[in-house]
């Protein structure tokens, strides 16, 4: 059974860099998912760091946050039918090299380090992240 659900997507700074928001934001509208709040803002260090929570302490956790706030990002909660597995299916594998063509991080990048996108993996990451970039938004 399909089960409405929303998801809390990064679009990253590289991405925006490239030109790449509209392409990115027109897959997930083309899918058939709606974008019921959208964010161009910078974020702060200490709020990027509460975001990789599970990362902190890895080889790559500085250098991700790091990237993260090097530039404006795009944050959105999109609204669809299983909307967190689907939109991580299309958002591909976490390294670019690996990810099935297809997928965003396939279709646009090679660097995993300058990865183009984040989508939540749960449903517990989607709320949690939903309520710690957009703490007004009504989750019941
Ligand atoms: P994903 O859920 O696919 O975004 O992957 P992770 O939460 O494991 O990783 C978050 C981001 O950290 C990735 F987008 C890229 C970066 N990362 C690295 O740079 N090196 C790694 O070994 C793993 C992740």
């Amino acid at each position: 059974m399909t089960k409405i659900e929303r998801t809390f997507l990064v679009l990253k700074p590289g991405g925006i860099e490239r030109g790449l928001l509209g392409e990115i934001i027109g897959r997930f509208e083309r899918r058939g998912f709606r974008f019921i709040a959208l964010k161009h803002t910078m974020v702060s260090r200490e709020l990027t760091k509460r975001h990789y929570e599970e990362h902190r302490g890895k080889d790559f956790f500085d250098d991700l946050v790091s990237y993260t706030t090097s530039g404006p990002v795009v944050l959105a909660v999109i609204k669809g039918g299983d909307a967190i597995a689907v939109a991580r299916e299309m958002v591909g594998a976490t390294d670019p090299k690996l990810a099935k063509p297809g997928t965003i991080r396939s279709d646009y990048g090679i660097d995993m380090r300058r990865n183009l996108i984040h989508a939540s993996d749960s449903e517990e990451s989607a709320k949690r992240e939903i309520a710690l970039h957009f703490p007004d938004i009504n989750l019941e």
